[in-house]
């Protein structure tokens, strides 16, 4: 135990006055060596708290970055998800109106895009946006357009014609195999048949449909093609284009709803 006892100068220093059992004081050197040491060890604790703050504020920093490219990335995710599905409705509608208008309407468009769906990969896809993206059709574009169809009327082959040339009467873009614009890039429709048998193009058993298989000899032949329709049933391929080059393309199944 270290007794002390103190006296106060003028100056309002404390003197302190050790007793004759107190070790001895450490030398004036010593002192400075200490006070050194102190003020070295309190920098480095200041370098260690601002780095640790740094650290900390980067940290936050790259987080930020990191959730904003994660954010914009599903909104454009998000964008050509509704893009391709707004496109699928908008070849639905289209198929159902030709049949309405002749049963055998699906052939027609399916001769017409069968022979491009090697050629119109989506490479060929982009590359045709990207050079067509400045003609007008895509800078005038309005969303309205994306509303209406072209107007179909009579049958055969000819009554289809529409959905690939578009409308001008209307203004009425292209459903099927041509890039049309949308708000932020191209969408691109073809459509597809499924593996299934079709008939003798006589409608034996009357149900307005020539092409179903509607006798067992017919069903038994198995007679299958690519541009022939035999189950009411094909696939509409969507691909879109995003103004940024992303794409994304997705099929849908769809079935005639009538009888025919
Ligand atoms: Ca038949
Ligand atoms: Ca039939
Ligand atoms: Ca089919």
């Amino acid at each position: 135990m270290i007794s002390r006892r103190g006296t106060e100068t003028q100056s309002g220093e404390e003197k302190v006055l050790l007793s004759a059992s107190e070790p001895p004081r450490p030398n004036k050197e010593a002192i400075v060596r200490k006070n050194r040491s102190e003020r070295g060890t309190a920098l480095l604790i200041r370098v260690i708290t601002a780095l640790v703050i740094m650290g900390i504020g980067g940290a936050f920093l790259t987080e930020t970055v990191f959730r904003s490219k994660q954010h914009f990335k599903a909104m454009r995710a998000d964008e050509t998800r509704i893009a391709c599905d707004a496109a699928v409705e908008r070849a639905r509608l289209a198929l159902l109106q030709a049949r309405n208008l002749d049963p055998s309407a699906w052939n027609y468009i399916l001769s017409t895009c069968y022979p491009t769906l090697v050629t119109w990969t989506p490479e060929a896809v982009r590359n045709d946006y990207v050079a067509r993206r400045t003609q007008p059709a895509f800078v005038n574009y309005t969303p309205a357009k994306d509303a209406i169809l072209p107007a179909l009327a009579g049958s055969g082959p000819s009554m289809v014609q529409p959905l690939f040339n578009g409308d001008p009467a209307s203004g009425a873009l292209a459903v099927f195999n041509q890039n049309v614009p949308i708000r932020n890039g191209a969408v691109f429709i073809q459509i597809k048949n499924n593996v299934d048998i079709h008939g003798d193009g006589i409608d034996d058993n009357g149900d307005g449909d020539l092409w179903d298989p509607d006798t067992s000899a017919e069903l038994a032949a198995g007679a299958t093609s690519p541009v022939i329709d035999g189950d009411k049933q094909v696939y509409i391929i969507v691909t879109v284009t995003l103004g940024s080059g992303e794409q994304r393309r997705v099929e849908a199944l769809v079935r005639y709803s009538g009888a025919r």
